[in-house]
């Protein structure tokens, strides 16, 4: 294949494009520009190969520029490059949220697009309000969310996030009635812990004891979590407080939606954390790895009560005032279709590579400012003690060395992240650590 005819970098002007969530001016000082990617190694524009160790950013689960994915996207881009979902329809939507629903957990079989998490997120709430006014509990309109969660940059996802430094500027322009619940992690009490840990699911509690008596449950519409937090600092619940909050969920009438957009397309080792943990939401949110990141899509997969719950509306006409122009969009339903069939035929969703990339983690342990080290399924991190005066530092500077070393990670915090397409070889995780660990030793 032709490469694609890129500006050199001598000639690229960097100052027009306003980078997302980028320290802008330190980028532009020294950029990192990446040029191609293929299965598991991005190509900088230099020509240096770089191995992804973050999906690129939770996303490319199946690997980049697989065939059968770039074939599809191709083909659909010749025959139908557009339908609107709005009153006309086309296959696409229709098939793959039939994949969907037969993957998901059962009882869920219904699939609301849109193109990014964030959409989805805040397509979950309306959800959920909706939900509750045609049962006839239009109070129920509050959410709970939980700190160091991260759910999406929509004011209502913003809203019920609890990454603080994504608040702060917006803080008196976020959503009313949102309240949080404690995060989950405890480094002095549960560091260094493989999988879930065996204690804290008391955790939990919280929502029930002090946040549900202090709204009334009559008013909360919905709980909102990420199964693991990723952005947050991939933060591993204990076990028993996914099931725990279920229960507390049910018992008040409250929806549970779990917030899959990183945890989803097989990243914990299940299509779904749900079914990793034996949990059953009543909404989950999706995005990422639904296309292996080739074609923004997001959606929400609905509980089949609620989704009926609508359809028995006793008005006539629209049941869900809520869509995007984009909503179904054939070449990402293509890309979905594609990347689903990749998934199933080289059966990824099993992640052989778990236990391997447990190990290489918590190798790291004994390393210099080495704090903990977590994981589950593909998805893990090391942190590490803050630079005194300097939080963060640390990190981005571990995450800067590596790149420069040929390996890509990300610094959440002073935390450093491991999130590999699930095609991850041995051979890669022994680089990616490798690496970590040698820039580790150098001292930072
Ligand atoms: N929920 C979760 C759990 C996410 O990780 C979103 C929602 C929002 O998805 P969109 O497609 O709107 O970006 C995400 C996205 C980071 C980082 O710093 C992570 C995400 C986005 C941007 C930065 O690691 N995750």
């Amino acid at each position: 294949m032709k490469p694609i005819d890129l500006p050199t970098m001598d000639t690229l002007n960097l100052q027009h494009y306003w980078m997302p969530f980028t320290d802008n001016r330190r980028f532009k000082a020294k950029p990192r520009m990446v040029a191609s990617a293929k299965d598991m190694y991005l190509t900088t524009a230099e020509g240096k190969q770089v191995l992804d160790g973050l999906a690129t950013l939770w996303c490319v689960n199946a690997g980049h520029c697989r065939p059968r994915i770039v074939e599809a996207i191709r083909k659909q881009a010749g025959e139908l490059d557009f339908a609107s979902s709005f009153a006309l329809g086309h296959p696409l939507p229709f098939r793959l949220a039939e994949r969907i629903a037969g993957i998901a957990p059962k009882g869920m079989g219904h699939v609301f697009f849109t193109n990014s998490g964030s959409e989805a997120i805040d397509t979950a709430l309306k959800m959920a309000i909706a939900y509750h006014r045609l049962r006839g509990e239009g109070t129920r309109t509050r959410f709970i969310g939980r700190e160091r969660s991260y759910h999406g940059v929509n004011i209502g996802g913003t809203s019920i996030g609890g990454v603080p430094y994504n608040r702060k500027a917006y803080s008196g322009a976020l959503m009313p009635g949102v309240d949080h619940m404690r995060h989950t992690h405890d480094p002095v009490n549960r560091a260094f812990v493989r999988g879930c840990a065996d204690i804290g699911a008391e955790i939990a509690n919280e929502l029930e004891e002090r946040i549900i008596p202090l709204h009334d449950a009559s008013n909360i519409a919905a709980v909102v979590v990420d199964p693991v937090s990723a952005s947050g600092g991939v933060l591993v619940p204990p076990k028993g407080y996914l099931a725990r909050l279920r229960e507390i969920c049910t018992k008040h009438g409250i929806l549970l939606i779990f917030d899959e957009v990183i945890t989803g397309w097989g990243r914990l080792g299940a299509p779904f954390a749900a079914q990793r943990f034996g949990v059953e939401p009543d909404l989950i949110t999706f995005a990422k790895g639904i296309t292996s990141g080739a074609v923004p899509l997001g959606g929400v997969i609905a509980k089949n009560s609620v989704h009926d719950t609508f359809m028995g509306a006793k008005n006539s006409g629209m049941e869900f005032f809520h869509g995007y122009t984009y909503s179904g969009h054939p070449l990402a339903c293509a890309a979905a279709i594609a990347a689903l069939d990749t998934y199933a035929e080289e059966k990824l969703f099993e992640t052989p590579q778990a236990k391997y990339f447990e190990d290489g983690i918590h190798s790291l342990k004994g390393l210099p400012h080495v704090i903990d080290c977590r994981n589950l399924g593909l998805i893990g991190a090391v942190e590490l003690a803050p630079r005194p005066g300097a939080p963060g530092e640390r990190g981005y500077e571990t995450f800067e060395k590596c790149w420069d070393k040929g390996v890509f990670v990300r610094p959440v915090g002073d935390s450093v992240a491991f999130c590999p397409p699930l095609i991850v070889q041995k051979k890669h995780l022994d680089q990616m650590f490798g690496t970590v660990a040698e820039v580790l030793r150098e001292g930072s």
